[in-house]
Parts: C-alpha cells; sequence; structure tokens
C-alpha cells in the first residue's frame, strides 16, 4: 500500500485530504501504475470472489467480472451537466443546479467508503509527453476501475511526476456507494448504489466529475466519456480545438501513400469495427489509431493533428466475431477483462454473435447456468464488455502514441439510415459539412422509448450524449473553428452510410471490409482526384468512382445506394427542421440557412 501521497502537489494533496475526510475509507492507496500493483489487485478481486480468473492456456492474463444486473450500461437519465445556468447545459442535457446537486452528493458521500480501499489514480489522456494530453486524478473506492483505468488510460508515477508541484489536473471523484459495515463483504457481489442514487455529473465551470452509486463503463471510468468527452468538449469551445466521439484510422494506398480519417458515428453502429477493418480492395490498408476519441489541434502547419487519449479499447463484447472484428478478437487474446459475457466450462468466455455455437453449458453473466437449447435470454448482457490494450491491437499504428498527434485528412460523419441517406457524399465545404454533421442519426428500428419506428433519433456529431454545454453553441465552436483556419488545410467532410436498404428490407451494402471502397473513394477526393458529380446534397461519387472489382453487389443496388431519394429528400427537410427547433435562437443563423438552401436545390432539379 502506499499510503502516503507521492507527491509535492499542495493543491492535488488537499483534495485528495478533504475526500478522505468526507468519505472515511479503511484504507488509502496512491496507485503508482505499475503491474504489481495490477497483479496484486487481480489477486485480491479474486480472493474476494468479484472477478474470476479464466484459463491461462487460451487467455493470459485474463479475468471476468458480473456486474450487478442494474448496473450493466452507461445511465444517460442520471448524467448532469450541472452548469452555473441552465440555459447554458442547452435541452440536450439534464440539468440540476451545481449547489443542490453538490449538496446532495455530498451527503450521499458522507462515510460512503467505509469497509473499503481510497484509492488515488493518476492518470493522463494521451501520451504524457503530448501537447495535447490532459492529466486527471480519480478518486475510487473499485478495483475493478482502477484496474479498467491502469488498461484505459497511462496511470501512475510518471503522471505525478509531469504533473510536478502546481500543474492543472481535471479532478475526478468517484464512490460505488456501497460502504460496508465492519466486518461486512461483498460476498462476491458487484457493489453499486440503486439507479436513483446514481448520479453522473459534471460541472463545466470548475471542471470537476463527482459520479456516485454505478461501478460501470462509461459511468465510473472517468477519463472516457467524462473528461475525455463532457469537460474537455468544454475545454476545447474555450481554448479553440476539437474534442470528439470519433475513431482514427490511417489509410495507406498501394503505393504507399498515407492519409489518416476520424469518423464520428452514434453508439452501436460499428466504429471498432471500422478502425480496426481489413479491407477487402488488394493492396490498401487500415491501421488504428483510436476506436472512441479524438483531440484535435492545429499545429504550426495549419493542419488540424488528433491524438487518441485513451490506451485501450472498451468495446462491445457482443456480435464481436473473427468475420466482424478479427483484430478486435486478437486484441482480448490476453491482458483483458471481460464484463458481463458467458463463462464456459473450461473457463473461457463466450458471447452471442462470436461467431460460433456456444461450447455446452455455460454460466450466463447473471452467474446462473445457461444452456442454448432451453435459453430464454442471451449467455452474454448485449452491453459486455472488452477492455484490452491498445498494444494488443495487430493492426495498431506504430505512430499511434506520437506526441504531435497524426494530421487529419478527412471526417467521416453517419449512423444507421436503412432509406434517404447514400452510401457516401461530400460536403461542398466547412460550413456544408458542419450541416451534414449536425443531422447525422440513426433511426428506429425497433419501438424503443417514445420514438415511432422509422423516425430518426438525431444524434449531431455522435455527440448528444457526451457535449458537456449547449450544443447550438458547440455547432458555433465547429463553424467559428474552420472559418478561421485555412480552408485548403481543413479535412474534407464526408457523410457515410453503411446501412441502407430496399424498400423489401434486404441490406443494400455488405459493409465491414467492403467498407474499405468507400474508405478508398474519400482518399481520392482528398487529393482532389476521384471523380465526383455536383449534386443538390453534396458531391456524389460519378458512375464507376466507386471500386466494385470483385463486389457482391449488383449494379441495381449500387445505383441505389448512390442515388437521391426525392421524396426520403423531402421527409429528411421537415425532420431536420424540427430537430433544429430544438436549439432555439442558439442555432447558428449559418445552419438554418444550409437548411433553406438544400431545400432550395432539392426543389430546383
Ligand atoms: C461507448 C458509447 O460505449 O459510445 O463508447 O456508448
Ligand atoms: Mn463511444
Amino acid at each position: 500500500m502506499n499510503e502516503k501521497p507521492i507527491t509535492r502537489h499542495k493543491k492535488l494533496i488537499a483534495w485528495v485530504e478533504e475526500w478522505i475526510r468526507i468519505c472515511q475509507p479503511d484504507n488509502v492507496h496512491w496507485c503508482d501504475g505499475s503491474q504489481e500493483e495490477y497483479d496484486h489487485l487481480v489477486k485480491e478481486e479474486i480472493a474476494c470472489g468479484v472477478a474470476k480468473k479464466l484459463n491461462e492456456k487460451k487467455r493470459p492474463d485474463c479475468i471476468l467480472y458480473r456486474s450487478d444486473p442494474s448496473d450493466v450500461a452507461r445511465v444517460e437519465n442520471r448524467t448532469y451537466i450541472a452548469s452555473e445556468k441552465q440555459e447554458d447545459a442547452g435541452p440536450t442535457n439534464n440539468w440540476i443546479d451545481p449547489k443542490a446537486l453538490k449538496k446532495t452528493m455530498l451527503d450521499l458521500y458522507k462515510g460512503s467508503m467505509k469497509g473499503r480501499t481510497f484509492y488515488v489514480i493518476p492518470f493522463s489522456m494521451g501520451p504524457i509527453d503530448s501537447p495535447i494530453a490532459k492529466i486527471g486524478i480519480e478518486i475510487t473506492d473499485s478495483r475493478y476501475v482502477v484496474l479498467n483505468m491502469q488498461i484505459m488510460t497511462r496511470v501512475g508515477t510518471k503522471v505525478l511526476e509531469a504533473l510536478g508541484e502546481d500543474g492543472e489536473f481535471v479532478p475526478c471523484m468517484h464512490s460505488v456507494g456501497k460502504p460496508l459495515a465492519r466486518g461486512e463483504s461483498d460476498h462476491g457481489l458487484w457493489p453499486c448504489a440503486p439507479l436513483d442514487k446514481k448520479y453522473i455529473s459534471h460541472f463545466p465551470e470548475t471542471r470537476e466529475i463527482w459520479s456516485y452509486g454505478s461501478g460501470y463503463g462509461g459511468n465510473a471510468l472517468l477519463g472516457k466519456k467524462c473528461l475525455a468527452l463532457r469537460i474537455a468538449s468544454v475545454q476545447a469551445r474555450d481554448e479553440g480545438w476539437l474534442a470528439e466521439h470519433m475513431l482514427i484510422l490511417k489509410l495507406t494506398s498501394p503505393e504507399g501513400k498515407v492519409k489518416y480519417i476520424t469518423g464520428a458515428f452514434p453508439s452501436a453502429c460499428g466504429k471498432t469495427n471500422l478502425a480496426m477493418l481489413i479491407p477487402t480492395i488488394p493492396g490498401w490498408q487500415v491501421e488504428t489509431i483510436g476506436d472512441d476519441i479524438a483531440w484535435m489541434k492545429f499545429g504550426k502547419d495549419g493542419r488540424l493533428y488528433a491524438i487518441n487519449p485513451e490506451a485501450g479499447f472498451f468495446g462491445v463484447a457482443t456480435g464481436t466475431s473473427e468475420e466482424s472484428n478479427p483484430n478486435a478478437m486478437r486484441a482480448c487474446d490476453r491482458e483483458t477483462i471481460f464484463t458481463n459475457v458467458g463463462l464456459t466450462k473450461d473457463n473461457d468466455i463466450w458471447w452471442e454473435g462470436m461467431g460460433m455455437d456456444a461450447p455446452g453449458k455455460l454460466i450466463d453473466w447473471k452467474g446462473n447456468e445457461w444452456e442454448a437449447s432451453t435459453a430464454t435470454a442471451p449467455a452474454a448482457h448485449p452491453n459486455s464488455r472488452f477492455t484490452a490494450r491498445a498494444k494488443n491491437c495487430p493492426v495498431i499504428a506504430p505512430e499511434w502514441e506520437d506526441p504531435k498527434g497524426v494530421p487529419i485528412s478527412a471526417f467521416l460523419f453517419g449512423g444507421r439510415r436503412p432509406s434517404a441517406i447514400p452510401l457516401v457524399y461530400q460536403s461542398f465545404d466547412w460550413i456544408h459539412g458542419v450541416f451534414m454533421a449536425s443531422c447525422i442519426g440513426s433511426e428506429i428500428t425497433a419501438a424503443a422509448l417514445d420514438l415511432k419506428i422509422g423516425t430518426v433519433r438525431r444524434d449531431p456529431m455522435a455527440m448528444i450524449p457526451f457535449c458537456g454545454y449547449h450544443m447550438g453553441d458547440y455547432f458555433k465552436h465547429w463553424i467559428k473553428l474552420g472559418t478561421k483556419a485555412d480552408a485548403n488545410k481543413l479535412p474534407k467532410i464526408f457523410s457515410v452510410n453503411w446501412f441502407r436498404k430496399t424498400r423489401e428490407g434486404k441490406w443494400l451494402w455488405p459493409g465491414y471490409g467492403e467498407n474499405s471502397r468507400v474508405l478508398k473513394w474519400v482518399f481520392e477526393r482528398c487529393d482532389d482526384e476521384g471523380s465526383a458529380v455536383k449534386t443538390p446534397i453534396g458531391y456524389m461519387p460519378a458512375p464507376n468512382a466507386i471500386d466494385t472489382t470483385g463486389l457482391n453487389v449488383s449494379a441495381d443496388d449500387m445505383k441505389q445506394l448512390l442515388s437521391i431519394d426525392r421524396e426520403g429528400w423531402a421527409r429528411e427537410i421537415e425532420m431536420i427542421r424540427e430537430h433544429y427547433a430544438r436549439f432555439g435562437n442558439r442555432l447558428p443563423e449559418e445552419l438554418s440557412d444550409q437548411l433553406i438552401a438544400l431545400e432550395a436545390r432539392l426543389k430546383k432539379v
């Protein structure tokens, strides 16, 4: 145990001491980020029955957790942006007055760590020596969080060294909210608080994060969605850069030319698969820089450079297979934490969509016996996860930790759109691209919440759950950034849609590795090559501009994929108008003008 601070940073020490006083833990440990520390925590977790060691021969250094059935996902309705003024949180965020929220939460934190250890995790989002990186300090009483943070971020003494005696850090406070009475244990169960006691709170003005009651994913690993997106988006607005919910990939042509591309897609659109894609077109190569978040700043040369602030993948296990993403499968061959997947007889893991039948009887994610022939529910939770080290991904790009980042040539924006939206098109310019990005979303295919099937849940820039301030101001920030920059050096902007269907409901596009054909056209467009036609919605690939050699898609289907569906676009215009109405007078005029111009162009032809 490192009970004493391994830093001379006065503000940090005072902050930690204050929380020790409030939470009243039994022990304190300052994390040094070492392998010994990781191994020791794993042993403790296994000894108390919360984690299970997996088959060392099949899955070296891997463990399995089963969470409480009530604590399985990000809880958006318990996530708050507590800005001083409600209007600054905007219509897409939950808001509570920060003073009232802090009072409620302080009552909950009082004594919340009794019987537990208070861990201090110094972490860096991004390579420690990167000018784009930022330091956070997470306090937690969850060993699961410490272990996951060790994979997902850079943790430990080296971060405190970089912080020095007065460096800036984002304070991140977390407790699972389950104090233990003297002598009481978790009895091998995942600790958390009931839903109405969970709070995932952000204080944008003071750049603080307070999380209580959940031990799962983005609710608890505070470097990810809370810091790297919600708080960082506010910092990015104030400091003139971009913190985005984007994958970053490196695309190399057969001639060895390289371009870096980012992509924003709402959750569950295959971002991790695209980041690790294996091209079907000969000679092309995709390598991964990141699969979820991109931080981008302008370099001295006027180009936009991106880093991946994370060091691992917190990927959805269900549906990941040798077919959909062999590189992710290799990344979780070793040194991986699995959460809420099925356990096989020989202590390996299995999930639905893994590409093979369940090998006999299993233990399901709830810890019960499970057999495929009689099962009434899946063995793995649909949001089951693997936490894998980025360095274990076979296609991680050698420069993925380059402190200066990689220069971005193109942004892709997409969603699940069975109708209307073509396979790919390019914006006319930056503002038109911002307009396209502000309208992305996914169509509701099963009755969900209060939305009708066929309506589109808009998720501008895939940031609805992650923007730490008013979305109208966020659009303004995007516009301002591009307007100030050298237009020739800005990334080109593309809309993509892998999910188009025929009227009869058949997929028109095979997706996965075949998406490389679209990436190739994007690559060529970035060099002002790749033929395109100007249409009312943007530049679309000219006939034959998409390489279809060896592709099993009929000419008719290809035509449909790249056509403009007039009726669909008329409906789209109406839906965008409704979507924009949410932002009231904070919607930038440039975007309402774009909508009017699009409508006029569509009417003209
Ligand atoms: C994620 C998400 O888990 O976007 O990355 O929901
Ligand atoms: Mn995400």
